[in-house]
């Protein structure tokens, strides 16, 4: 089957499909690619003046990896009180350096940092903070797979 194709098959059965079942459909690719070389990385652009995705969803039983990096000119501040706080737990984080006091991270133009973390549901704003920066924000959606 060509590329064209299967896109064009995923739209037709994605049309008509139920939310609950684009999740466990969802799950099952997440599965798979588990099994086939550890959880997907989300990659995470801060720039000039925004990130992108600005929004992300996940589930609660899946640890989500982030790579955010700073791919503007000039210094951003990945900050989150709901991630870097008790609702969530960050597992790793990569450079060990990178993470800084009041639950930010501060990333210079290149830098990136990686982060793999587990929350229970509820919803993880994060912005930069810095002054004239204004509309540099987001949020992680963290659903509860067994109620969706
Ligand atoms: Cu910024």
């Amino acid at each position: 089957m060509k590329f064209g194709e299967w896109i064009d098959l995923q739209r037709r059965i994605f049309r008509n499909a139920q939310p609950g079942l684009l999740w466990v459909i969802g799950f099952l690719v997440l599965q798979v690619s588990c099994e086939w070389g550890g959880p997907p990385t989300i990659m995470v652009t801060a720039e000039e003046f925004r990130f992108s995705p600005a929004r992300i969803e996940w589930v609660t039983d899946q640890p989500l990896r982030l790579l955010i990096r700073n791919q503007g000119r000039e210094r951003h501040v990945f900050h989150s009180q709901e991630l870097f706080g008790p609702e969530a737990k960050v597992l790793w984080h990569q450079p060990r350096v990178a993470l800084q006091e009041a639950n930010a991270v501060v990333l210079e133009p290149g830098q990136s940092i990686e982060l793999s973390f587990t929350a229970s549901a509820g919803l993880y704003p994060f912005r930069c903070w810095i002054k004239g920066h204004t509309g540099m924000e987001g949020a992680i959606l963290i659903k509860d797979f067994s109620s969706s």
